[in-house]
Protein backbone atom coordinates (compact mmCIF):
# COMPACT_ATOMS: atom_id res chain seq x y z
CA UNK A 1 0.00 0.00 0.00
CA UNK A 2 1.25 3.65 -0.76
CA UNK A 3 2.02 5.80 1.90
CA UNK A 4 -0.47 8.30 2.69
CA UNK A 5 -2.95 6.02 0.94
CA UNK A 6 -6.73 7.96 0.53
CA UNK A 7 -9.23 7.04 2.66
CA UNK A 8 -10.64 4.58 0.48
CA UNK A 9 -7.81 2.77 -0.06
CA UNK A 10 -7.80 2.51 4.35
CA UNK A 11 -11.53 1.36 4.41
CA UNK A 12 -10.54 -1.49 1.60
CA UNK A 13 -7.28 -2.31 3.24
CA UNK A 14 -8.77 -2.89 6.31
CA UNK A 15 -11.73 -5.04 5.34
CA UNK A 16 -9.13 -7.22 3.47
CA UNK A 17 -7.33 -7.09 6.42
CA UNK A 18 -10.35 -8.53 8.60
CA UNK A 19 -10.92 -10.94 6.20
CA UNK A 20 -7.68 -12.64 6.36
CA UNK A 21 -7.46 -12.18 10.07
CA UNK A 22 -10.93 -14.33 10.62
CA UNK A 23 -9.82 -17.06 8.59
CA UNK A 24 -6.46 -17.27 10.64
CA UNK A 25 -8.59 -16.74 13.68
CA UNK A 26 -11.01 -19.74 12.92
CA UNK A 27 -7.72 -21.87 12.26
CA UNK A 28 -6.73 -20.95 15.02
CA UNK A 29 -9.58 -21.80 17.46
CA UNK A 30 -10.37 -24.71 16.08
CA UNK A 31 -6.54 -25.96 16.43
CA UNK A 32 -6.64 -24.84 20.13
CA UNK A 33 -10.03 -26.78 20.52
CA UNK A 34 -8.38 -29.76 19.65
CA UNK A 35 -5.35 -29.04 21.48
CA UNK A 36 -7.38 -28.40 24.71
CA UNK A 37 -9.83 -31.10 24.46
CA UNK A 38 -7.19 -33.82 23.67
CA UNK A 39 -3.35 -33.02 24.62
CA UNK A 40 -1.14 -35.14 22.30
CA UNK A 41 2.24 -33.59 20.93
CA UNK A 42 0.98 -33.29 17.55
CA UNK A 43 -2.46 -31.43 18.45
CA UNK A 44 -0.11 -29.02 20.25
CA UNK A 45 2.08 -28.56 17.69
CA UNK A 46 -0.64 -28.15 14.86
CA UNK A 47 -2.19 -25.55 17.60
CA UNK A 48 0.86 -23.81 18.49
CA UNK A 49 1.53 -23.76 14.71
CA UNK A 50 -1.82 -22.41 13.58
CA UNK A 51 -1.26 -18.97 16.34
CA UNK A 52 1.86 -18.74 15.09
CA UNK A 53 0.77 -17.98 11.21
CA UNK A 54 -2.29 -15.60 13.08
CA UNK A 55 0.22 -13.75 15.24
CA UNK A 56 2.64 -13.05 11.92
CA UNK A 57 -0.18 -12.17 9.98
CA UNK A 58 -1.38 -9.83 12.93
CA UNK A 59 2.08 -7.93 12.80
CA UNK A 60 2.57 -7.60 9.24
CA UNK A 61 -1.02 -5.91 9.16
CA UNK A 62 -0.13 -3.67 12.08
CA UNK A 63 3.27 -2.44 10.04
CA UNK A 64 1.60 -1.92 7.06
CA UNK A 65 -1.44 0.00 8.88
CA UNK A 66 1.16 2.25 9.96
CA UNK A 67 1.12 3.88 6.08
CA UNK A 68 -2.33 5.06 6.75
CA UNK A 69 -2.28 8.72 7.69
CA UNK A 70 -4.59 9.04 10.21
CA UNK A 71 -6.59 12.27 9.28
CA UNK A 72 -6.96 10.51 6.28
CA UNK A 73 -9.18 7.31 7.87
CA UNK A 74 -13.19 7.69 8.79
CA UNK A 75 -13.75 7.27 12.85
CA UNK A 76 -14.75 3.29 12.48
CA UNK A 77 -11.13 3.23 10.46
CA UNK A 78 -9.40 4.61 12.83
CA UNK A 79 -10.80 2.51 15.74
CA UNK A 80 -10.50 -0.19 13.75
CA UNK A 81 -6.70 0.37 13.02
CA UNK A 82 -6.24 0.87 16.84
CA UNK A 83 -7.87 -2.27 17.98
CA UNK A 84 -5.81 -4.41 14.86
CA UNK A 85 -2.74 -3.19 16.78
CA UNK A 86 -4.04 -3.99 20.18
CA UNK A 87 -6.13 -7.68 19.03
CA UNK A 88 -3.99 -10.20 20.25
CA UNK A 89 -2.70 -10.76 23.95
CA UNK A 90 0.41 -12.07 22.84
CA UNK A 91 2.77 -10.80 19.83
CA UNK A 92 6.09 -12.48 18.54
CA UNK A 93 9.10 -11.63 16.68
CA UNK A 94 8.37 -11.26 13.08
CA UNK A 95 11.26 -13.98 12.61
CA UNK A 96 8.96 -17.06 12.14
CA UNK A 97 11.15 -19.42 14.00
CA UNK A 98 11.42 -17.51 16.89
CA UNK A 99 7.64 -17.13 16.82
CA UNK A 100 6.99 -20.41 16.56
CA UNK A 101 9.31 -21.38 19.45
CA UNK A 102 7.57 -18.37 21.72
CA UNK A 103 3.83 -20.10 20.99
CA UNK A 104 5.41 -23.48 21.24
CA UNK A 105 6.31 -22.50 25.05
CA UNK A 106 2.55 -21.00 25.49
CA UNK A 107 1.46 -24.69 24.60
CA UNK A 108 4.13 -26.51 26.45
CA UNK A 109 3.63 -24.65 29.64
CA UNK A 110 -0.54 -24.94 29.37
CA UNK A 111 0.12 -29.11 28.39
CA UNK A 112 2.09 -29.19 32.17
CA UNK A 113 -0.21 -27.28 33.66
CA UNK A 114 -2.46 -29.18 31.91
CA UNK A 115 -1.44 -32.59 33.00
CA UNK A 116 -0.26 -31.59 36.73
CA UNK A 117 -1.23 -34.42 39.48
CA UNK A 118 -0.51 -35.05 43.08
CA UNK A 119 -1.30 -37.95 45.01
CA UNK A 120 -1.50 -36.97 48.73
CA UNK A 121 -0.48 -39.46 51.45
CA UNK A 122 -2.90 -42.59 51.25
CA UNK A 123 -3.93 -42.02 48.02
CA UNK A 124 -4.55 -44.80 45.74
CA UNK A 125 -3.71 -42.78 42.50
CA UNK A 126 -2.59 -39.04 41.72
CA UNK A 127 -5.11 -36.49 41.48
CA UNK A 128 -6.07 -33.72 39.06
CA UNK A 129 -6.76 -29.94 39.97
CA UNK A 130 -10.34 -30.58 40.73
CA UNK A 131 -9.97 -33.46 42.90
CA UNK A 132 -7.09 -31.82 45.05
CA UNK A 133 -9.82 -28.25 44.94
CA UNK A 134 -12.11 -30.57 46.56
CA UNK A 135 -9.88 -31.68 49.13
CA UNK A 136 -9.31 -27.75 49.71
CA UNK A 137 -12.40 -26.84 49.97
CA UNK A 138 -13.58 -29.54 52.06
CA UNK A 139 -11.34 -30.62 54.12
CA UNK A 140 -9.97 -29.21 57.57
CA UNK A 141 -7.20 -31.31 58.41
CA UNK A 142 -4.30 -28.86 58.24
CA UNK A 143 -1.18 -31.13 57.35
CA UNK A 144 -3.76 -32.56 54.66
CA UNK A 145 -4.54 -28.99 53.31
CA UNK A 146 -0.69 -28.44 53.25
CA UNK A 147 0.56 -31.56 51.33
CA UNK A 148 -2.62 -30.68 49.29
CA UNK A 149 -1.68 -27.46 48.45
CA UNK A 150 2.09 -27.79 48.21
CA UNK A 151 1.84 -31.27 45.90
CA UNK A 152 -0.37 -29.18 42.84
CA UNK A 153 2.34 -26.15 43.82
CA UNK A 154 5.04 -28.20 42.70
CA UNK A 155 3.77 -27.91 38.87
CA UNK A 156 5.36 -24.94 38.41
CA UNK A 157 8.92 -25.84 38.58
CA UNK A 158 9.23 -27.16 35.25
CA UNK A 159 7.96 -24.19 33.43
CA UNK A 160 10.10 -21.52 34.88
CA UNK A 161 12.83 -21.75 32.00
CA UNK A 162 10.40 -21.53 29.47
CA UNK A 163 8.04 -18.98 31.57
CA UNK A 164 11.99 -16.52 31.40
CA UNK A 165 12.28 -17.56 27.25
CA UNK A 166 8.66 -16.64 26.91
CA UNK A 167 8.80 -13.41 28.38
CA UNK A 168 11.96 -12.02 26.89
CA UNK A 169 10.17 -13.74 23.26
CA UNK A 170 6.67 -11.93 23.64
CA UNK A 171 8.41 -8.80 24.56
CA UNK A 172 10.39 -8.69 21.07
CA UNK A 173 7.25 -8.97 19.70
CA UNK A 174 5.74 -6.32 21.45
CA UNK A 175 8.71 -4.18 20.90
CA UNK A 176 8.40 -4.55 16.78
CA UNK A 177 5.07 -2.69 16.95
CA UNK A 178 5.91 0.23 19.28
CA UNK A 179 4.98 -1.28 22.69
CA UNK A 180 7.39 -0.44 25.62
CA UNK A 181 6.98 -4.61 26.52
CA UNK A 182 3.93 -6.95 26.97
CA UNK A 183 2.50 -5.82 29.98
CA UNK A 184 2.60 -2.40 28.85
CA UNK A 185 0.92 -3.68 25.47
CA UNK A 186 -2.09 -5.51 27.50
CA UNK A 187 -2.36 -2.06 29.64
CA UNK A 188 -2.96 -0.25 26.32
CA UNK A 189 -6.35 -1.78 25.69
CA UNK A 190 -8.46 0.39 28.06
CA UNK A 191 -9.08 3.63 25.50
CA UNK A 192 -6.68 5.50 28.18
CA UNK A 193 -2.94 5.74 27.88
CA UNK A 194 -1.74 2.55 30.14
CA UNK A 195 0.01 4.91 33.19
CA UNK A 196 -3.68 5.97 33.58
CA UNK A 197 -4.95 3.05 33.46
CA UNK A 198 -2.86 1.40 35.95
CA UNK A 199 -4.26 4.96 38.15
CA UNK A 200 -7.57 3.73 37.57
CA UNK A 201 -7.36 0.50 38.74
CA UNK A 202 -5.20 1.97 41.95
CA UNK A 203 -8.04 3.90 42.30
CA UNK A 204 -10.58 1.51 42.09
CA UNK A 205 -8.68 -0.71 45.16
CA UNK A 206 -8.23 2.02 47.27
CA UNK A 207 -12.05 2.41 47.47
CA UNK A 208 -12.67 -1.23 48.20
CA UNK A 209 -9.33 -1.69 50.42
CA UNK A 210 -10.52 -1.06 53.42
CA UNK A 211 -13.58 -3.63 53.40
CA UNK A 212 -11.35 -6.40 52.41
CA UNK A 213 -9.27 -5.75 54.91
CA UNK A 214 -11.98 -6.30 57.60
CA UNK A 215 -13.43 -9.40 56.12
CA UNK A 216 -9.78 -10.40 55.62
CA UNK A 217 -10.05 -9.40 59.92
CA UNK A 218 -13.20 -11.18 60.92
CA UNK A 219 -11.44 -14.51 58.72
CA UNK A 220 -8.31 -14.56 60.72
CA UNK A 221 -10.25 -13.80 63.87
CA UNK A 222 -12.14 -17.34 63.21
CA UNK A 223 -9.73 -18.76 61.78
CA UNK A 224 -7.48 -18.31 64.87
CA UNK A 225 -10.28 -20.15 66.84
CA UNK A 226 -10.19 -23.10 64.76
CA UNK A 227 -6.53 -23.30 64.25
CA UNK A 228 -4.98 -21.92 66.90
CA UNK A 229 -2.58 -19.08 67.33
CA UNK A 230 0.47 -21.29 66.26
CA UNK A 231 -0.71 -21.53 63.10
CA UNK A 232 -2.85 -18.21 62.34
CA UNK A 233 -1.21 -15.23 63.73
CA UNK A 234 -3.10 -12.27 65.56
CA UNK A 235 -1.69 -9.72 63.62
CA UNK A 236 -0.60 -11.35 60.65
CA UNK A 237 -0.94 -12.83 57.17
CA UNK A 238 -3.44 -15.63 56.59
CA UNK A 239 -2.16 -19.05 55.78
CA UNK A 240 -3.05 -19.16 51.91
CA UNK A 241 -4.03 -23.26 52.41
CA UNK A 242 -6.53 -23.34 55.16
CA UNK A 243 -8.42 -20.80 52.99
CA UNK A 244 -10.65 -23.49 51.23
CA UNK A 245 -8.83 -22.57 47.83
CA UNK A 246 -6.43 -23.56 45.98
CA UNK A 247 -4.77 -19.60 45.24
CA UNK A 248 -7.33 -18.22 47.89
CA UNK A 249 -8.81 -16.61 45.82
CA UNK A 250 -12.23 -17.06 46.97
CA UNK A 251 -12.77 -18.41 50.22
CA UNK A 252 -16.33 -19.64 50.36
CA UNK A 253 -14.75 -22.76 51.58
CA UNK A 254 -14.48 -21.51 54.96
CA UNK A 255 -18.04 -20.19 55.03
CA UNK A 256 -18.96 -23.33 57.40
CA UNK A 257 -16.37 -22.30 59.56
CA UNK A 258 -17.72 -18.55 59.69
CA UNK A 259 -21.52 -19.34 59.73
CA UNK A 260 -23.18 -16.43 61.90
CA UNK A 261 -25.40 -18.04 64.36
CA UNK A 262 -29.34 -17.18 63.63
CA UNK A 263 -28.10 -15.87 60.22
CA UNK A 264 -27.15 -18.75 58.52
CA UNK A 265 -29.69 -19.20 55.48
CA UNK A 266 -29.45 -22.68 55.84
CA UNK A 267 -29.36 -23.89 52.39
CA UNK A 268 -26.32 -25.13 50.42
CA UNK A 269 -26.41 -25.31 46.59
CA UNK A 270 -24.24 -28.11 45.69
CA UNK A 271 -26.54 -29.95 48.35
CA UNK A 272 -29.77 -28.82 46.19
CA UNK A 273 -28.20 -29.35 42.96
CA UNK A 274 -26.73 -33.40 44.25
CA UNK A 275 -30.18 -33.34 45.80
CA UNK A 276 -31.74 -33.17 42.73
CA UNK A 277 -29.69 -35.62 41.01
CA UNK A 278 -28.61 -32.60 38.81
CA UNK A 279 -26.43 -33.59 35.89
CA UNK A 280 -23.76 -31.45 34.34
CA UNK A 281 -25.98 -30.87 31.13
CA UNK A 282 -28.96 -29.66 33.54
CA UNK A 283 -26.52 -27.42 35.11
CA UNK A 284 -25.58 -25.50 32.01
CA UNK A 285 -29.58 -25.78 31.12
CA UNK A 286 -30.12 -23.49 34.14
CA UNK A 287 -28.13 -21.18 33.03
CA UNK A 288 -29.25 -21.29 29.62
CA UNK A 289 -32.93 -20.46 31.18
CA UNK A 290 -31.49 -17.39 32.96
CA UNK A 291 -30.80 -15.74 29.47
CA UNK A 292 -33.79 -16.96 27.63
CA UNK A 293 -35.90 -15.08 30.21
CA UNK A 294 -34.08 -12.06 29.75
CA UNK A 295 -35.14 -12.26 25.89
CA UNK A 296 -32.35 -13.72 24.29
CA UNK A 297 -32.33 -16.96 22.04
CA UNK A 298 -31.65 -20.67 23.06
CA UNK A 299 -27.71 -22.00 22.76
CA UNK A 300 -27.72 -23.57 18.98
CA UNK A 301 -27.55 -26.85 18.70
CA UNK A 302 -24.20 -27.21 17.87
CA UNK A 303 -23.60 -25.57 21.92
CA UNK A 304 -25.08 -28.87 22.35
CA UNK A 305 -23.15 -31.04 20.19
CA UNK A 306 -19.86 -29.86 20.17
CA UNK A 307 -19.23 -28.50 24.15
CA UNK A 308 -16.90 -30.43 26.61
CA UNK A 309 -18.90 -30.70 29.68
CA UNK A 310 -17.07 -33.13 32.10
CA UNK A 311 -13.38 -34.52 31.83
CA UNK A 312 -13.03 -37.43 29.50
CA UNK A 313 -11.66 -40.55 31.24
CA UNK A 314 -9.05 -41.30 28.43
CA UNK A 315 -7.28 -38.69 27.81
CA UNK A 316 -5.52 -34.98 29.20
CA UNK A 317 -7.53 -31.79 28.34
CA UNK A 318 -6.78 -28.31 29.73
CA UNK A 319 -9.97 -28.71 32.13
CA UNK A 320 -9.78 -24.64 32.86
CA UNK A 321 -13.40 -23.56 32.28
CA UNK A 322 -13.47 -21.60 28.77
CA UNK A 323 -16.64 -20.29 26.33
CA UNK A 324 -15.47 -20.05 22.93
CA UNK A 325 -16.95 -19.22 19.58
CA UNK A 326 -15.28 -21.08 16.77
CA UNK A 327 -16.70 -19.13 14.14
CA UNK A 328 -17.23 -15.96 15.08
CA UNK A 329 -21.13 -16.11 14.68
CA UNK A 330 -22.91 -18.84 16.20
CA UNK A 331 -20.17 -21.95 17.25
CA UNK A 332 -20.66 -21.03 20.68
CA UNK A 333 -19.16 -23.33 23.16
CA UNK A 334 -18.00 -24.59 26.37
CA UNK A 335 -14.88 -26.36 27.76
CA UNK A 336 -15.39 -27.48 31.24
CA UNK A 337 -15.12 -30.41 33.67
CA UNK A 338 -18.26 -29.95 35.48
CA UNK A 339 -18.86 -31.01 39.14
CA UNK A 340 -22.33 -30.34 40.79
CA UNK A 341 -21.63 -27.67 43.28
CA UNK A 342 -22.62 -24.18 43.78
CA UNK A 343 -19.30 -22.83 42.83
CA UNK A 344 -19.34 -24.51 39.50
CA UNK A 345 -23.31 -23.75 38.98
CA UNK A 346 -21.78 -20.17 38.99
CA UNK A 347 -18.43 -20.69 36.87
CA UNK A 348 -21.52 -21.71 34.40
CA UNK A 349 -23.32 -18.52 34.25
CA UNK A 350 -19.72 -16.98 34.50
CA UNK A 351 -19.12 -19.11 31.15
CA UNK A 352 -22.29 -18.70 29.20
CA UNK A 353 -22.07 -14.84 29.70
CA UNK A 354 -19.60 -15.10 27.32
CA UNK A 355 -21.14 -16.80 25.14
CA UNK A 356 -24.04 -14.49 24.96
CA UNK A 357 -21.46 -11.61 24.43
CA UNK A 358 -19.77 -13.45 21.37
CA UNK A 359 -22.64 -13.91 19.59
CA UNK A 360 -24.21 -10.52 20.52
CA UNK A 361 -21.46 -9.31 18.39
CA UNK A 362 -21.47 -11.61 15.48
CA UNK A 363 -22.63 -9.62 13.28
CA UNK A 364 -20.37 -6.79 13.65
CA UNK A 365 -17.16 -6.32 11.44
CA UNK A 366 -14.40 -8.62 12.70
CA UNK A 367 -12.00 -6.19 14.52
CA UNK A 368 -15.28 -5.49 16.44
CA UNK A 369 -16.26 -8.64 17.25
CA UNK A 370 -14.82 -8.21 21.30
CA UNK A 371 -16.44 -6.71 24.46
CA UNK A 372 -15.78 -3.27 25.74
CA UNK A 373 -12.76 -4.23 27.53
CA UNK A 374 -12.46 -7.61 28.45
CA UNK A 375 -13.43 -6.52 32.02
CA UNK A 376 -16.90 -6.34 30.57
CA UNK A 377 -16.53 -9.74 29.09
CA UNK A 378 -15.84 -11.58 32.71
CA UNK A 379 -18.64 -9.13 33.74
CA UNK A 380 -21.33 -10.04 32.19
CA UNK A 381 -22.04 -13.86 33.51
CA UNK A 382 -21.11 -12.80 36.92
CA UNK A 383 -23.85 -10.17 36.53
CA UNK A 384 -26.27 -12.86 36.18
CA UNK A 385 -24.87 -14.61 38.35
CA UNK A 386 -25.32 -12.38 40.85
CA UNK A 387 -29.04 -12.92 40.41
CA UNK A 388 -29.29 -16.15 41.78
CA UNK A 389 -30.87 -15.10 44.94
CA UNK A 390 -32.93 -17.48 47.21
CA UNK A 391 -35.85 -16.57 45.34
CA UNK A 392 -35.11 -17.32 41.89
CA UNK A 393 -33.77 -20.54 43.78
CA UNK A 394 -37.46 -21.04 44.81
CA UNK A 395 -39.36 -19.93 41.35
CA UNK A 396 -37.24 -22.57 39.50
CA UNK A 397 -37.67 -24.95 41.91
CA UNK A 398 -34.34 -25.42 43.62
CA UNK A 399 -35.42 -24.01 47.15
CA UNK A 400 -38.46 -24.67 48.95
CA UNK A 401 -38.17 -22.26 51.76
CA UNK A 402 -36.96 -18.78 51.46
CA UNK A 403 -34.89 -17.27 54.33
CA UNK A 404 -36.12 -14.48 55.67
CA UNK A 405 -34.08 -11.01 55.90
CA UNK A 406 -33.07 -12.03 59.39
CA UNK A 407 -30.27 -14.22 57.40
CA UNK A 408 -29.01 -11.95 54.84
CA UNK A 409 -25.72 -11.51 57.15
CA UNK A 410 -24.97 -15.21 55.91
CA UNK A 411 -25.80 -15.02 52.35
CA UNK A 412 -23.70 -11.69 51.87
CA UNK A 413 -20.98 -13.47 54.02
CA UNK A 414 -20.93 -15.69 51.62
CA UNK A 415 -20.70 -13.80 48.99
CA UNK A 416 -18.23 -11.56 49.87
CA UNK A 417 -16.20 -14.44 50.58
CA UNK A 418 -16.38 -15.49 47.08
CA UNK A 419 -16.42 -11.39 45.57
CA UNK A 420 -14.74 -9.62 48.16
CA UNK A 421 -11.93 -11.90 48.91
CA UNK A 422 -11.19 -12.24 44.86
CA UNK A 423 -9.88 -8.44 44.76
CA UNK A 424 -6.54 -8.54 45.34
CA UNK A 425 -5.95 -11.47 44.14
CA UNK A 426 -7.87 -10.22 40.31
CA UNK A 427 -5.15 -6.80 41.44
CA UNK A 428 -1.95 -8.92 42.08
CA UNK A 429 -1.29 -11.58 39.02
CA UNK A 430 -1.06 -8.85 36.72
CA UNK A 431 0.88 -6.43 39.10
CA UNK A 432 3.39 -8.90 39.30
CA UNK A 433 3.74 -9.75 35.41
CA UNK A 434 3.52 -5.95 34.61
CA UNK A 435 6.89 -5.59 36.33
CA UNK A 436 7.87 -9.30 35.56
CA UNK A 437 7.42 -7.79 31.65
CA UNK A 438 8.95 -4.42 31.97
CA UNK A 439 12.34 -5.94 33.66
CA UNK A 440 11.89 -4.37 37.06
CA UNK A 441 11.49 -8.15 38.14
CA UNK A 442 14.42 -10.30 37.17
CA UNK A 443 14.12 -14.06 36.52
CA UNK A 444 16.02 -14.73 39.89
CA UNK A 445 13.43 -12.83 41.76
CA UNK A 446 10.08 -14.33 40.36
CA UNK A 447 9.01 -16.25 43.41
CA UNK A 448 10.27 -13.95 46.57
CA UNK A 449 8.07 -11.16 44.40
CA UNK A 450 5.06 -12.94 44.02
CA UNK A 451 4.66 -13.90 47.82
CA UNK A 452 6.05 -10.59 48.73
CA UNK A 453 3.37 -9.04 46.38
CA UNK A 454 0.80 -11.50 47.93
CA UNK A 455 1.63 -10.63 51.16
CA UNK A 456 1.19 -7.02 50.52
CA UNK A 457 -1.96 -6.85 48.97
CA UNK A 458 -3.89 -9.98 49.60
CA UNK A 459 -2.40 -10.40 53.64
CA UNK A 460 -1.38 -13.97 52.86
CA UNK A 461 1.16 -16.24 53.03
CA UNK A 462 2.66 -20.11 52.00
CA UNK A 463 2.33 -22.59 54.24
CA UNK A 464 6.32 -22.77 54.92
CA UNK A 465 8.40 -20.88 52.99
CA UNK A 466 8.87 -21.09 49.26
CA UNK A 467 12.14 -22.59 47.42
CA UNK A 468 14.15 -20.07 45.30
CA UNK A 469 13.37 -22.54 42.63
CA UNK A 470 9.78 -23.06 42.76
CA UNK A 471 7.93 -20.74 40.36
CA UNK A 472 4.11 -20.74 42.03
CA UNK A 473 2.91 -18.47 39.73
CA UNK A 474 2.99 -20.76 37.16
CA UNK A 475 0.62 -22.90 39.27
CA UNK A 476 -2.19 -20.83 38.52
CA UNK A 477 -3.87 -21.21 34.96
CA UNK A 478 -3.71 -17.88 33.72
CA UNK A 479 0.18 -17.77 33.66
CA UNK A 480 1.12 -20.25 31.98
CA UNK A 481 -1.50 -19.58 29.51
CA UNK A 482 -0.56 -16.06 28.76
CA UNK A 483 -4.35 -14.73 29.49
CA UNK A 484 -4.41 -11.63 31.10
CA UNK A 485 -5.95 -11.30 34.59
CA UNK A 486 -6.57 -7.70 35.39
CA UNK A 487 -9.88 -7.88 33.79
CA UNK A 488 -11.60 -10.26 36.52
CA UNK A 489 -10.35 -7.39 39.02
CA UNK A 490 -12.43 -4.96 36.67
CA UNK A 491 -14.97 -7.58 35.97
CA UNK A 492 -15.59 -8.00 40.67
CA UNK A 493 -16.20 -4.33 40.16
CA UNK A 494 -18.34 -3.84 37.01
CA UNK A 495 -20.48 -6.60 38.30
CA UNK A 496 -22.35 -4.85 41.00
CA UNK A 497 -22.39 -1.64 38.82
CA UNK A 498 -24.28 -3.57 35.80
CA UNK A 499 -26.48 -5.85 38.83
CA UNK A 500 -27.35 -2.28 40.24
CA UNK A 501 -28.26 -0.58 37.35
CA UNK A 502 -29.98 -3.56 35.69
CA UNK A 503 -31.93 -4.18 38.83
CA UNK A 504 -33.42 -0.72 38.68
CA UNK A 505 -34.20 -1.19 34.94
CA UNK A 506 -36.23 -4.40 36.02
CA UNK A 507 -38.00 -1.80 38.67
CA UNK A 508 -36.77 -3.57 41.80
CA UNK A 509 -35.79 -1.19 44.10
CA UNK A 510 -35.10 -3.49 47.37
CA UNK A 511 -32.21 -4.56 48.86
CA UNK A 512 -29.60 -5.27 45.91
CA UNK A 513 -28.06 -8.79 47.20
CA UNK A 514 -32.03 -9.60 46.92
CA UNK A 515 -32.93 -8.20 43.66
CA UNK A 516 -33.14 -10.46 40.51
CA UNK A 517 -33.48 -9.62 37.12
CA UNK A 518 -34.47 -12.98 36.21
CA UNK A 519 -37.62 -12.95 33.54
CA UNK A 520 -37.22 -9.21 32.83
CA UNK A 521 -36.95 -8.50 29.16
CA UNK A 522 -36.55 -4.41 29.70
CA UNK A 523 -32.96 -5.69 31.55
CA UNK A 524 -32.28 -8.17 28.66
CA UNK A 525 -32.80 -5.63 26.36
CA UNK A 526 -30.87 -2.94 28.05
CA UNK A 527 -27.38 -5.48 28.12
CA UNK A 528 -28.13 -6.63 24.93
CA UNK A 529 -27.78 -2.69 23.90
CA UNK A 530 -24.28 -2.75 25.80
CA UNK A 531 -23.44 -6.92 24.37
CA UNK A 532 -24.31 -5.61 20.47
CA UNK A 533 -21.81 -2.67 20.18
CA UNK A 534 -19.33 -5.32 20.81
CA UNK A 535 -15.41 -3.12 21.03
CA UNK A 536 -17.24 -0.40 18.26
CA UNK A 537 -16.91 2.25 20.42
CA UNK A 538 -14.67 3.08 23.17
CA UNK A 539 -15.92 1.43 26.69
CA UNK A 540 -17.03 4.50 28.04
CA UNK A 541 -19.98 4.73 25.49
CA UNK A 542 -21.25 1.00 26.25
CA UNK A 543 -21.08 1.43 29.93
CA UNK A 544 -23.20 3.97 29.82
CA UNK A 545 -25.60 2.54 27.26
CA UNK A 546 -25.63 -0.57 30.47
CA UNK A 547 -25.57 1.97 33.27
CA UNK A 548 -25.77 5.23 32.33
CA UNK A 549 -22.85 5.93 34.33
CA UNK A 550 -19.07 6.75 31.88
CA UNK A 551 -16.84 5.67 34.91
CA UNK A 552 -16.08 2.68 36.72
CA UNK A 553 -17.45 2.57 40.34
CA UNK A 554 -16.73 0.58 43.10
CA UNK A 555 -20.42 2.31 45.02
CA UNK A 556 -22.09 -0.41 43.56
CA UNK A 557 -20.57 -3.39 44.92
CA UNK A 558 -20.43 -1.44 48.16
CA UNK A 559 -23.94 -0.65 48.32
CA UNK A 560 -24.38 -3.82 47.76
CA UNK A 561 -22.27 -5.14 50.79
CA UNK A 562 -22.98 -2.48 52.89
CA UNK A 563 -25.51 -4.43 55.61
CA UNK A 564 -22.08 -7.18 55.93
CA UNK A 565 -19.73 -4.08 56.02
CA UNK A 566 -21.62 -3.03 59.16
CA UNK A 567 -21.90 -6.47 60.57
CA UNK A 568 -18.07 -6.96 59.97
CA UNK A 569 -17.07 -3.87 61.56
CA UNK A 570 -19.23 -4.87 64.73
CA UNK A 571 -17.79 -8.39 64.84
CA UNK A 572 -14.21 -6.72 64.52
CA UNK A 573 -14.38 -4.57 67.57
CA UNK A 574 -11.18 -4.67 69.43
CA UNK A 575 -9.78 -7.14 66.98
CA UNK A 576 -6.51 -5.66 64.78
CA UNK A 577 -7.63 -5.09 61.08
CA UNK A 578 -4.87 -5.47 59.01
CA UNK A 579 -0.99 -7.36 58.82
O1 LIG B 1 -10.73 -18.01 34.63
C1 LIG B 1 -11.85 -17.75 34.97
C2 LIG B 1 -13.06 -18.26 34.18
C3 LIG B 1 -12.76 -18.38 32.74
S1 LIG B 1 -12.53 -16.86 31.95
C4 LIG B 1 -13.46 -19.61 34.71
N1 LIG B 1 -12.06 -17.04 36.12
C5 LIG B 1 -10.97 -16.58 36.94
C6 LIG B 1 -10.27 -17.74 37.62
O2 LIG B 1 -10.79 -18.85 37.60
O3 LIG B 1 -9.19 -17.52 38.17
C7 LIG B 1 -13.35 -16.61 36.63
C8 LIG B 1 -13.05 -15.94 37.94
C9 LIG B 1 -11.58 -15.66 37.96
ZN1 LIG C 1 -14.28 -15.69 31.90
Amino acid sequence: MAARASSEEATAFLRRAEGELLDLSIDSQRADWVYATYITPDSEALSSKALSRLIGATVRLVKESAQLSPHALSAVDQRKAKLLRLSLPLLAPSDTALSERLTKLVASMTGTYAKGRHAPAGAAAPLDLEALSRILFENRDPVVLEDVWTGWHRVGRAMRPEFVEYVDLANRGARELGFADTGAMWRSKYDMEPDAFAQEVDRLWAEVRPFYASLHAFVRNRLRVVYGPDRVPEKGTLPAHLLGNMWAQSWEGVYPLLAPSGSDPGYDLTKLLVGRGTGPADMVRYAEQFFVSLGLDPLPPSFWECSMLVRPRDRDVVCHASAWDLDYVNDIRIKMCIEITGEDFQTIHHELGHNYYQRAYGHLPFLFRDSAHDGFHEAVGDTVGLSVTPDYLARIGLLSVVPDASHDVGLLLQRALEKIAFLPFGLVIDKWRWSVFSGEIPPADYNRTWWGMRARYQGIAPPAPRDDAEFDPGAKFHVPSNVPYMRYFLAHILQFQFHRALAKTAGIYGPLHRASIYGSKEAGRRLGEMLSMGSSREWPDALEAATGDRRMEASGLLEYFAPLRRWLDEQNRGVPVGW
